[in-house]
């Protein structure tokens, strides 16, 4: 009984999340549901191509986090519309919620929207939110095992960054391994490594983006 449950709360989001698809198909707004673990980099990222893409892409962020709006606020600073989303101890984001968030944005004035989803490696990789594609931040601090062990998250994702590259020589991440891991799960994943801190390989963040939105 309790497999049919859960059937059919997927059923109600995955209905409420193709409403959202065509929505943001009819206004021509490409969405990005970002995900990864706390810590991983996603709001860093989002400032980092905040600043270096605003002129070229009209962005809008929804931020989706458990109880604070300290996210919103780092985004809100860079002038670019944020809603914030707390799921009040939700390990993830659903698509009845991006509904509403998308609700309070000027849908006809974006190109992009990009979904910040709550920390986590497992949950958020289960529910559609009517995105065009879903993209995954791994910090090498996380370990290269994480591949293998969250599979899904990796499988589901257009493209996986792999961040805090400055630091790949304190740490033991293997790059190479962990890109074979990627590519055995999802064979067409795009890999990128990069490091908000420096900057260091952001461009081909910027031009993957550029390409796709
Ligand atoms: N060394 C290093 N630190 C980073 C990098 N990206 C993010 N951080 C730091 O990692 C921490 C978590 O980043 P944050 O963007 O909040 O991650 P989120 O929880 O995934 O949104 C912060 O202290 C960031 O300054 C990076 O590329 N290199
Ligand atoms: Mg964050």
């Amino acid at each position: 009984m309790k497999v049919e449950v859960m059937k059919n709360i997927l059923g109600e989001n995955d209905k409420i999340a193709e409403e959202n698809r065509k929505l943001f198909k009819e206004k021509k707004v490409f969405v990005i549901n970002l995900m990864g673990s706390p810590g991983s980099g996603k709001t860093s990222l989002l400032e980092r191509t905040i600043a270096n893409l605003k002129d070229k892409l009209k962005m809008a962020v929804i931020e989706g986090d458990l109880f604070t709006a300290k996210d919103a606020e780092r985004i809100e600073r860079h002038n670019v519309p944020v809603i914030q989303i707390n799921t009040a101890g939700g390990c993830h984001l659903d698509a009845p919620m991006v509904k509403r968030a998308a609700e309070s944005l000027d849908l006809d004035a974006l190109d992009l929207i990009i979904v910040e989803n709550v920390g986590n490696l497992v949950c958020p990789a289960e529910f559609d939110v009517g995105e065009n594609i879903k993209a995954v931040v791994l910090s090498i601090t996380e370990g290269d095992d994480k591949p293998l062990k969250y599979p899904l998250i990796f499988k589901e994702s257009a493209v996986a960054i792999l961040n805090k590259i400055d630091i790949l020589k304190f740490t033991n991440f293997n790059l190479e391994s962990a890109r074979e891991d990627l590519t055995t799960i999802h064979p067409d994943i795009k890999i990128i490594e990069t490091s908000c801190t420096t900057a260091e390989g952001l461009d081909k963040w910027y031009e993957f983006l550029l390409n796709t939105v």
